[in-house]
């Protein structure tokens, strides 16, 4: 049998997308199943380290990046033509590049979160009973509104399956880069096990939970305002979660949470329903040397150390253009 390489994104969609994808290659007795946590910038790279010709590659809630897409092209080519490649997705189409037109077995779709593309993808081999599980990555991705959702939710206790998702993504907050525990998480779920009874993560929810408490009266105290958008520099947590209160407690229809790293600021933004960040993005952060995007009320970019104060100008300027049209 071939070897099954998964490359997933490390939130709560991410890992509920390979836990899916996992239960299904092992079922297929694949006798070796990689899982690797990757992002899309470092994809095509990633793609190209961890898989052979010949593997079979799935790869889940990753968008495009503009930067790589030639690379990635090819790989898609080389990959699909030798073995089989799926591609489960949900960002925003980067600009240039149809999905569609990529080589493989291509699932893009904007409506839906990774978690439920893939179980409809794998329904069959999966059966109902997984459906609670996708529930978990829909919910921590936001996109429990879909019409998928709402009739599933149906079939279980919905308190219990909040109660599941909140564990599993505010336990996932609470382990940034630990790979390992991730891996741990995804043969866990892979099983159809609960998030809760996984004792480790659950500690890690609980004790996210107590940094978020702290984290929000910290934004509501260090919050700085432009004419459209409210920021914070180094927030003590989740910059997702900073860029959310950041909104909030400036009253803006902008929240952007913003970070170090090295020689770049790693930016995370919210908005308000109406505005649609990852065209935004798109625009502004090629122009300044770094890349960004994302969905259309929550985006990220990483911009050079120099460069935040003319990011976060143009930002605020074109905002300014978006809410005068829609005003
Ligand atoms: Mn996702």
């Amino acid at each position: 049998m071939p070897r099954a390489v998964l490359f997933v994104h490390g939130d709560s969609d991410g890992v509920v997308s390979g836990s899916l994808a996992l239960q299904v290659f092992r079922n297929k007795r694949y006798d070796d199943i990689r899982i690797v946590f990757t992002h899309p910038a470092g994809l095509a790279s990633d793609l190209a380290e961890f898989a052979d010709p010949g593997d079979t590659v799935f790869i889940a809630d990753i968008a495009l990046s503009e930067a790589h897409l030639g690379e990635i092209e090819a790989l898609f080519r080389e990959y699909s033509s030798r073995g089989e490649l799926i591609y489960i997705d949900h960002h925003p189409e980067p600009l240039g590049l149809k999905p569609g037109d990529l080589r493989g077995i291509i699932v893009h779709d904007l409506s839906a979160s990774a978690s439920e593309l893939t179980y409809k993808f794998f329904r069959e081999q999966l059966g109902w009973e997984y459906s609670r599980v996708a529930l978990y990555g829909a919910i921590g991705d936001y996109l429990d509104t879909t019409p998928w959702v709402i009739n599933t939710l149906k079939d279980w206790d919905k308190r219990t399956i909040y109660f599941e998702a909140g564990v599993l993504t505010q336990g996932l907050e609470g382990s940034r880069r630990m790979y390992d525990f991730k891996r741990h998480i995804v043969y866990h779920l892979s099983q159809n096990k609960l998030p809760s009874g996984l004792s480790e993560l659950l500690v890690r929810a609980l004790i996210e939970s107590v940094n978020d408490e702290e984290l929000r009266q910290w934004v509501s105290k260090n919050i700085k305002t432009m004419k459209n958008l409210g920021y914070v520099i180094d927030p003590p947590g989740s910059l997702g979660k900073a860029a959310i209160y950041a909104r909030t407690y400036s009253r803006k229809p902008v929240g952007v949470a913003i970070q170090r790293h090295k020689s770049t600021y790693n930016i995370s933004i919210r908005a308000a329903k109406g505005i649609d960040l990852n065209r935004l993005l798109r625009r502004i952060s090629p122009r300044l040397g770094g890349t960004g995007g994302g969905h259309p009320e929550a985006a990220g970019a990483r911009i050079p150390v120099h460069k935040i104060w003319d990011f976060l100008r143009q930002l605020d300027d074109e905002l300014s253009m978006t809410v005068m049209v829609k005003a």
